[in-house]
């Protein structure tokens, strides 16, 4: 089998994994011994990703303009991008049944399936909502320390309405 490609978001951090988003794939992929290479990324290229590999993008602002997030994976074995970790984790255990599932449980009817996926769907939605939505104003400062000198500016950019 040819390496996924895994793409993960860079930092001035000497611990090189920092995204919890990201890592929610790095787990799936360990977990699944599935073979990956990581390329960094910096935030202001994750757009580029996208275009690179065509992935699309599964966040939309709600005037539709689509929000470029990572973790997103390249497989080559099927030639297929994928972005989002719950996708992600769902498309792996669809493409790789031998692999220990995590969503996709043996013996389960494609109704539960879609019932496992839409209960992880809700559960990741409220927490976004309730849980981060009072957090990020603590994180938002830390998130920007971590980054490098360009990332900063483009995150102050993009961040100027929060
Ligand atoms: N629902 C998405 C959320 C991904 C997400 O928010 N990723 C963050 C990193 S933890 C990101 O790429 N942020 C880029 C940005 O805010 O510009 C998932 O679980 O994949």
């Amino acid at each position: 089998m040819k390496p996924i490609t895994f793409y993960d978001l860079t930092s001035r951090l000497r611990t090189k994994a920092w995204s919890p988003n990201t890592w929610k794939t790095r787990y799936t992929l360990n977990y699944k011994r599935l073979p990956y290479t990581t390329e960094w990324v910096q935030m202001e290229s994750i757009a580029a990703v996208y275009k690179q590999t065509g992935a699309e993008p599964t966040q939309h602002k709600r005037d539709g303009t689509p929000i470029y997030t990572l973790p997103v994976i390249f497989d080559p074995n099927t030639n297929r991008a994928i972005s989002d970790s719950l996708q992600i984790t769902n498309y792996l255990d669809k493409q790789y049944p031998d692999t220990p599932p995590l969503i996709q449980l043996p013996g389960l009817v494609p109704q539960h399936q879609a019932r496992e996926m839409m209960l992880q769907a809700a559960f990741v939605d409220s927490f976004g909502t309730h849980a981060m939505g009072s957090l990020w104003q603590f994180m938002l400062l830390r998130i920007h320390d971590n980054l490098h000198d360009e990332t900063r500016i483009h995150f102050r950019t993009t961040r100027g309405d929060v």
